[in-house]
């Protein structure tokens, strides 16, 4: 008998950015990512999302495929200044009709739609005004998250507010590789608080809003193992998960900070300032599940240099273990390569255990949360052989995933689905379009002709069996 349940959501994800293209089609407003990826030097060899694959103009043939492969539920994300240009106030009606008939479209093939407000598109007017570091923000968030409810909420039941705070937030304020390229600790733990208030307050709205749907959140799932079993190693592991995970999770699942840390970064940086009423918020408005992206784990050592921060996106191909910009604290833990660890051509490391593990860990911490394993996939340049898009290493990367999953239910977790990333080949952030991790190959030197790849009727056969046939 299968491990998954009869109702089990078996998906696949992507993000608006990353995708559709259109980036000034119909009136959509410019958001932070169009303006970066135009700036020299900001992403690989210049590529950018003005027509990505071009799934503004495309989304029925893809929901098509979607169909035939036989996906329950896809993931998405809206971009925000699609709908509202300025970020507030003046609606985009075509950027409206655009996610309503994807929605139409998604329904006429029993596609179950997951909606993800956030996936890093902030619009630009907002950054102009000082974005995420200004609460106006949060405000602005919550009027484009009831404008979805309003106008999407009669047939989409499953939503999440923002994806992976750790890396908008990381990368935006402390490594600077991301939009708006700040390099500052402090800032970014502003910012992440202000992201926070956005969360409850517009989880409070659709609590009101009569949505008969659930609201969550989706995180970064990143395992932390020590190198050693010595103690320095171990409170060095340790942590790591406070930064990376309890710092993370604990807001919107528990509904507070860890006491701890937050009195830690006050006494160290004054952050995060709360406004009156923050705490309330936060504490009366926790998620209905939470989604886990899953790609790698790290292995953590003692550190006596500067910290430095690191989280998905920061590897460029090839370069060894990827390092990231320093937290600018002292002697708190580095990520080290593990040397017995099998790592993809990103150096980021497979080990499929760390999802179950993973997995457990959360249950562990926040009882019994409803999970979605919200994204998880195999980067690579697959190879193609006569014509034919070969991608077993991302069949054999997928196929020991699915397994560590059944392994958690197995365990008693409530895991109810599965969004591989990603559908199709798309823009990742940074390395172009040479990172495929889709189960549909785009090809760009024939007009954006999509073609099946092996895993795609793999796949195909994996949700047919309700994850038996694997
Ligand atoms: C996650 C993001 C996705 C996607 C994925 C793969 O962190 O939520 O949007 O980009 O990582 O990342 P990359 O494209 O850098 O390999």
């Amino acid at each position: 008998m299968s491990a998954f349940p009869q109702d089990f959501l078996w998906g696949a994800a992507t993000a608006a950015y990353q995708v559709e293209g259109g980036f000034d089609a119909d009136g959509k407003g410019p958001s932070i990512w169009d303006e970066f990826a135009h700036r020299p030097g900001t992403t690989y060899q210049g590529t950018n999302g003005d027509v990505a694959v071009d799934h503004y103009h495309r989304f029925r043939e893809d929901v098509a495929l979607m169909g035939e492969l036989g996906m329950k539920s896809y993931r998405f994300s809206l971009s925000w200044p699609r709908l509202l240009p300025e970020g507030r106030g003046e609606v985009n009606e075509a950027g409206v009709a655009f996610y309503s008939d994807l929605i139409d479209e998604l329904l006429k093939h029993q596609i179950e739609p997951m909606i993800t407000l956030y996936h890093w598109d902030l619009p630009l007017a907002l950054q102009q005004e000082g974005g995420w570091e200004v609460r106006s923000t949060a405000d602005a968030f919550v009027e484009y998250a009831r404008l979805c409810y309003q106008r999407f909420g009669d047939r989409v039941k499953l939503w999440s507010t923002f994806n992976e705070t750790v890396v908008f937030i990381g990368h935006g304020y402390i490594t600077g590789a991301h939009p708006p390229a700040v390099q500052d600790p402090a800032r970014a733990l502003q910012a992440c608080h202000h992201v926070f208030v956005a969360h409850a307050a517009s989880v409070a709205a659709f609590r009101t809003s009569g949505i008969d749907g659930q609201i969550g959140f989706v995180n970064v799932l990143q395992p932390h193992t020590p190198r050693s079993d010595a103690p320095e190693d171990i409170a060095a592991c340790q942590f790591a998960d406070g930064i990376y995970t309890h710092w993370l999770y604990d807001p919107v699942l528990k509904g507070e900070y860890p006491a701890e840390l937050l009195a830690q970064a006050q006494a160290l940086w004054g952050v995060p300032r709360f406004a009156p009423g923050d705490a309330d918020l936060l504490r009366n408005n926790r998620c209905d599940f939470i989604g886990l992206n899953f790609y790698k784990r790290e292995t953590v050592a003692a550190n006596d240099q500067p910290t430095s921060f690191n989280a998905n996106h920061s590897g460029q191909r090839g370069s060894g273990h990827q390092q990231g910009k320093e937290f600018g604290v002292q002697g708190l833990f580095k990520f080290v390569r593990n040397p017995q660890g099998v790592y993809t051509d990103w150096d980021w490391e497979i080990y499929p255990q760390g999802l179950t593990d993973g997995i457990m860990m959360i249950k562990a911490r926040y009882g019994d949360v409803p999970i979605y394993i919200t994204e998880n996939g195999l980067g690579a340049k697959d190879p193609i052989i006569d014509g034919e898009v070969r991608d077993d290493d991302r069949i054999d990367y997928l196929r020991q995933h699915i397994a560590a999953i059944a392994e958690a239910i197995e365990q008693g977790a409530d895991v109810r689905g599965y969004y591989p990333w990603s559908f199709i080949d798309l823009l990742s952030w940074l390395n172009g379009f040479q990172k495929q991790y889709g189960f549909v190959y785009v090809d760009h030197q024939r007009g954006l002709a999509r073609q099946r790849k092996k895993s795609f009727a793999w796949y195909q056969q994996v949700i047919a069996s309700n994850g038996e046939q694997r």
